[in-house]
């Protein structure tokens, strides 16, 4: 500790934060000219980029030095929030907007001669992740910190992201994202924490020197480092900054000098490599789960690493162990973190000696488990070999965990054979299983679903034998949200002003529900007719976004109608590709003055990454781009229909895409998507919505209004039915499908082979997603919204009542419903 008199000087200096434009110009220069080693004669963009993330860093590490400080002093439970995925985005914006110092930001970089807009466009995407499971794990965060919760994150930093789509002669292929290029100011490497992490080995049965009794022992045999790497993150509208944590892997040793001095250079170094690999690469599938040993290496690697500090940070509380779960709340992100319940057991019972119950008890209590969704292809499943193999010792406990559990259900419902196998964590399956939604739910005391239909289904569909087990209190709902602050504020300034100048400023931002307020503007003209400017603005953003990544000049008078998201035949691009097919040939059959009196002109946008072994998603992109080609040069269409397909897309892309939508597809296979996050924010930018009775969608209803929302198509609760029709031979496909199936084996778009699989998989491979069942009311639905566009006046009244009731979708509730019904856990702040 420093001496006593040593501290007034400490206090005197401490804590040096900026609060006004002059202090932050002098931050700039001092980063300019010392952490870049520049000057005023080679500050470029990049450069005041970095020196203005560094000098709001800063101010950062200040807030987060005095939060856990605060957190420790005060001994409070945390939440530890386990994800493999954080897709993070840009931070700068960001930050600026939380920490409510953007205005400010603005006017000095403006000084010092630099546009703020163009410093913001140099910032890579952090894009640790796939989707939305990993972009909701970036809103829990947001909201963790903004609600005062004492919470951290933690995750992998991969050196990769999710790849960099490029979109060749209409084909997707991929790049790699290695966005550390240019050093990361966002994060402050923790090189001094660095955790062991063993695998493979064997295991021993020993004598305990303290307590005689003999217990299990794993000797590993590869050893491997966790490096931290922590990223602050700051609230809204608070001091609180909590911490994400990422863990970097790291050979023990740089590289082996026995191989070296015998001049096997090439081979010292494959043990480093083999190290760094761990977390060279983020897997980019979503919702889909392939067995490669690496994935359950990086899962390992993680939750291991994540507990031995979870559980450091405890052991300095002195408290006793049963004590453990009021201080400790661990909420497992989908089944990837589940090891951490085995891990812990292991922790607690071979590491600390715990009795094998005591500690079970304490595991049970202290995690929740969120699943995100139903989807077959999706459930994690390891073979026991592969598992054994790399884990040996945690095979043993998790075979423990399961007798211990089976002999429960026994008990309770005796020689229920069919019960006990559907429950068991082992699937006696040829190679042996591993299930891992099992084992989340065996060793958690809540499991959630992420929105009402969704958290219904997991009931009655993959979790029912559950239920009979442990009765239905131990399943509940959080539906997802997303923040607002990146959503609307960041996303879409022009709205976030024009509403915040309605409701007093921009408290709403904290406390979505005032949104509600925004209602009694709607019948005043001269506020929806900023509305609309607004939405005319953001659109022709999106024009120029389009412009520049495509070639392919768009009206921003158009129809906009965007569906953006990853490409999965349960999302349904194929279903809006026949639409849009379905359209063309319209148009085409209508004689041309009757044309525009019929359709309104309209620009069919569509975004997102196929995974890169995913054949049928990447023959979607490439029908999308085919019909582009066709339609876009077709000059009797003109305006009245454009296709895009935006590369690349990501977060950045999302915040300008968003805002400039008037209609947005949601349109999975109902009972398919679990909730769906996109929906939320394109409601929450003005955008209506067609969609399927699915996910939030469902409850988007309920709160917007069925007048303000498209439905249409066949219900979950109908679709097992229809599926059993298509097997029995029963299938019916509508005859305008059909005549957009002729269109495109006819070659119109392109080499009809190409597409050939995609139309079987309809037409003879029992149509899985209920393309032809849901055609024409699809068609219906967006006759309709042709329809409704023209009323322009109703169509601005619908955009405003649906973002005026967006106040339940914020994640600012979510995460208040965690802390109060999962994880128990209070808000503490203290203005600093
Ligand atoms: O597919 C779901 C998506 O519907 C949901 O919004 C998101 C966040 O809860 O999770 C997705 N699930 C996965 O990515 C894999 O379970």
């Amino acid at each position: 500790a420093i001496p006593l008199k040593c501290r007034e000087i400490w206090k005197r200096y401490g804590a040096n934060e900026f609060s006004d434009v002059d202090g932050f110009e002098s931050q700039f220069v001092k980063h300019v000219e010392t952490t870049l080693a520049r000057s005023i004669y080679n500050c470029d963009n990049l450069a005041a980029y970095q020196a203005t993330s560094n000098s709001i860093r800063d101010k950062l590490i200040v807030h987060w030095n005095k939060t856990q400080h605060l957190h420790t002093a005060k001994d409070v439970k945390r939440i530890y929030y386990l994800s493999l995925e954080f897709l993070m985005g840009r931070a700068l914006d960001n930050a600026l907007i939380n920490l409510e110092i953007r205005d400010l930001a603005a006017t000095a970089v403006d000084e010092l001669g630099f546009r703020l807009e163009d410093i913001l466009e140099v910032e890579p995407d952090a894009a640790l992740g796939n989707g939305g499971l990993g972009r909701l794990a970036a809103c829990f965060i947001d909201s963790l910190s903004t609600g005062n919760y004492p919470g951290w994150g933690y995750g992998l930093r991969y050196q990769y992201g999710i790849f960099s789509q490029k979109i060749v002669d209409g084909y997707q292929a991929e790049a790699p994202d290695y966005w550390l290029r240019f050093s990361n100011p966002w994060e402050l490497p923790r090189l001094e924490i660095q955790i062991p992490v063993d695998f493979y080995g064997y295991t021993t049965t020993v004598k305990d020197p303290q307590t005689g009794k003999s217990k299990k022992q794993w000797n590993g045999g590869e050893q491997i480092l966790a490096v931290a790497y922590d990223f602050p993150i700051p609230g809204y509208g608070t001091s609180n900054v909590n911490n994400l944590r990422m863990w970097s892997s790291k050979p023990t040793t740089e590289f082996d000098f026995q191989k070296f001095n015998e001049g096997d250079y090439q081979d010292s170094l494959a043990q480093q490599q083999r190290a760094e690999s761990i977390t060279a690469v983020l897997y980019p599938n979503d919702n889909f789960y392939k067995g490669k040993e690496l994935r359950l290496k990086q899962q390992y690697f993680w939750v291991a690493a994540s507990l031995h500090d979870i559980v450091r940070r405890f052991i300095k509380t002195k408290r006793p162990w049963d004590q453990f779960p009021d201080q400790v709340a661990i909420q497992l992100n989908d089944t990837h973190p589940t090891l951490a319940v085995v891990e812990l057991q292991r922790i607690l019972t071979d590491l600390q000696g715990l009795e094998w119950d005591v500690a079970w008890s304490i595991v049970q209590r202290t995690f929740g488990y969120t699943n995100h969704t139903v989807m077959a292809e999706a459930l994690e499943k390891w073979p026991v070999d592969l598992f054994g193999t790399l884990l040996p010792r945690h095979l043993e406990i998790v075979y423990d965990i399961n007798l211990a559990f089976l002999q429960m259900v026994e008990k309770k419902f005796p020689n229920d054979r069919g019960l006990l196998s559907s429950v068991s964590v082992i699937e006696e399956s040829q190679p042996k299983n591993i299930r891992m939604a099992n084992l989340a739910i065996i060793g958690s005391h809540r499991v959630n679903g992420v929105a009402e239909l969704h958290s219904q289904l997991i009931k009655q569909t993959i979790f029912s034998d559950f239920v009979k087990v442990y009765g239905s209190d131990k399943f509940t709902n959080v539906t997802n949200g997303i923040t607002p602050r990146r959503w609307l504020r960041q996303a879409n300034p022009g709205l976030a002003a024009l509403i915040a100048s309605k409701l007093g400023g921009y408290g709403y931002l904290n406390d979505l529900n005032k949104l509600k307020g925004l209602e009694q503007f709607v019948e005043d003209p001269g506020f929806r007719a900023e509305w609309a400017a607004i939405k005319t603005a953001n659109k022709t953003k999106l024009a120029a976004l389009i412009a520049s990544t495509t070639g392919v000049t768009v009206n921003p008078n158009s129809l906009f109608d965007v569906q953006v998201k990853r490409i999965h035949e349960y999302k349904r691009q194929q279903l809006n590709i026949f639409g849009v097919i379905w359209r063309y040939l319209q148009l085409k059959a209508t004689p041309k003055a009757e044309r525009t009196t019929k359709f309104v002109p309209k620009v069919s946008i569509f975004g997102g990454k196929a995974a890169p072994g995913y054949y049928t998603a990447k023959t979607i992109i490439k029908l999308v781009n085919s019909v582009g080609s066709v339609v876009n040069s077709d000059p009797e269409i003109g305006d009245l229909l454009k296709v895009v397909f935006i590369p690349d897309y990501n977060v950045s892309k999302a915040e300008v895409i968003c805002p400039g939508s008037d209609l947005s597809e949601h349109i999975s296979t109902a009972g398919t998507e679990a909730s769906g996050t996109s929906n939320m924010k394109f409601v929450l930018n003005g955008g209506l919505i067609i969609g399927t009775v699915d996910g939030a969608n469902v409850e988007i209803t309920r709160e917007v209004g069925e007048d303000n929302i498209f439905l249409f198509g066949n219900l979950a609760e109908d679709v097992e039915d229809l599926r059993h029709e298509h097997h029995m031979g029963r299938s019916h496909i509508p005859d305008s499908l059909v005549q957009v199936f002729d269109a495109i084996s006819s070659g119109q778009f392109g080499t009809p082979d190409e597409f050939q699989s995609l139309l079987d998989g309809v037409r003879f491979h029992g149509d899985h997603y209920l393309v032809s069942d849901d055609f024409e009311s699809y068609l219906e639905a967006q006759k309709l919204v042709d329809e409704e566009f023209r009323k322009k006046e109703d169509w601005v009244r619908k955009s405003i009542i649906s973002v005026a009731n967006m106040g339940f979708f914020s994640s600012d509730r979510c995460i208040e419903e965690y802390a109060e019904n999962i994880w128990n856990i209070e808000p503490l702040e203290e203005k600093v």
